[in-house]
């Protein structure tokens, strides 16, 4: 298994300027003690150069991350994150880096050609001084890089290698009901719309298949540019996660969107990738009588060609547990047969 962004991003620690500082000062006077001066400065240096590489060594791991990040957590984190701004905040720290251990080779030099003890405290004043503000200048950016750290360690964990299926809709249609019950996942469940504001993701298996389920925010129907963070969240799993998309529509009257606004969304969807399965389900059917599930159902086959329209009560995790079995086998029959996913 590939090690997902947030568990690579674990072993990654980005320091604040004033880290540094501390960690010098709390070892700087005792360095090179008894040693003769130009040595002891030398040693000093020396401890500073230690300090700042030992504490950057997170920024080329960051780097290397970054530059590894498949489509969906790259566009997760630049819809937080101006990519920009990160790109440049690398740029500015693995520069004070090189330049830190320049200056430390200069200098080292000098030291030990100075003459005398006060010549070797004026150069390496100068020379604590240069490295030291290489850093503080980047110090806005070390703390752009921490907090986006931090951001990715929070991220879910999701292995975009295995088999996945990204439960989608309006507002309040009740996936994540359908995730809490089909998976071991945690998810928060309440009735008013907006709920689910990350992606969250739950386990199952599936005829000894391990599959994940990724429970998304809610979606209105509106175009990509009047989407909010939130929403583009949701759509980052539909766009780049593999593998098939698991449409709720909500059959009641009480339904944050009518089914019409829910049927313009659900095309929406299907046309951020046409290649990827599309499953329409109608949940909530314990809530409607038989004559308007059909009536649903007629308005998603005429609106999306959908030759089949399952139907599921999230709140019965028989139902849910059948209903992804179904999806699973059902992907699984389309893919192997290599068959159109919309056919
Ligand atoms: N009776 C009934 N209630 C359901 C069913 N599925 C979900 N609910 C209820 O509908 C409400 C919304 O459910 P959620 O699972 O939070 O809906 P969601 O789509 O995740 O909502 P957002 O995260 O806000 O987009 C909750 O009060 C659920 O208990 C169902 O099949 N039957
Ligand atoms: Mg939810």
């Amino acid at each position: 298994m590939r090690e997902p962004p947030p568990t690579k991003a674990k072993h990654i620690q980005i320091p604040e300027y004033k880290e540094f500082l501390t960690r010098i000062g709390r070892r700087y006077k005792k360095a090179g003690q008894g040693l003769k001066p130009h040595e002891t400065e030398i040693a000093r240096l020396q401890l500073i150069h230690d300090v700042i590489t030992v504490k950057l060594a997170g920024i080329e791991k960051l780097s290397r991350l970054l530059a590894e990040l498949d489509p969906f957590y790259h566009e997760l984190i630049f819809i937080e994150f101006d990519e920009n701004k990160v790109r440049k905040a690398v740029l500015c720290l693995l520069r004070a880096k090189r330049m830190v251990s320049e200056f430390f080779r200069k200098y080292r030099y000098r030291l030990m050609a100075s003459e005398t003890g006060r010549e070797a405290k004026k150069i390496a004043s100068e020379a604590r001084g240069r490295m030291l503000s290489l850093i503080k200048r980047c110090e806005k950016q070390l703390l752009l890089l921490k907090n986006l750290v931090i951001f990715i360690q929070r991220l879910p964990s999701i292995d975009t290698s295995q088999p996945t299926i990204i439960v989608a809709g309006a507002p309040s249609v009740g996936k994540s009901t359908i995730v809490a019950n089909a998976s071991r996942a945690r998810v928060e469940i309440a009735s008013y719309p907006f709920t689910t504001k990350q992606i969250h993701v739950g386990h199952a298996n599936i005829n000894e298949i391990k599959v994940q389920i990724i429970d998304t925010p809610g979606l209105l129907d509106r175009p990509l540019d009047e989407r909010n963070q939130i929403e583009l969240r949701a759509i980052a799993a539909l766009k780049y996660l593999n593998g098939p998309i698991l449409f709720l529509f909500d059959p009641t009257p009480q339904a944050t969107i009518d089914l019409e606004r829910q049927l313009r969304l659900a095309k929406q969807v299907m046309e951020l990738d046409p290649e990827k399965p599309f499953v329409p389900a109608i949940a909530k059917v314990d809530l409607v009588d038989k004559h308007t599930v059909n009536t649903v159902i007629s308005r998603i086959s005429e609106t999306l060609g959908s030759t089949h329209v399952y139907k599921v009560v999230g709140v019965d995790s028989r139902s849910v547990k059948e209903l992804v079995h179904r999806v699973v086998m059902e992907t699984i029959r389309m893919m192997s047969s290599g068959g159109h996913p919309r056919s």
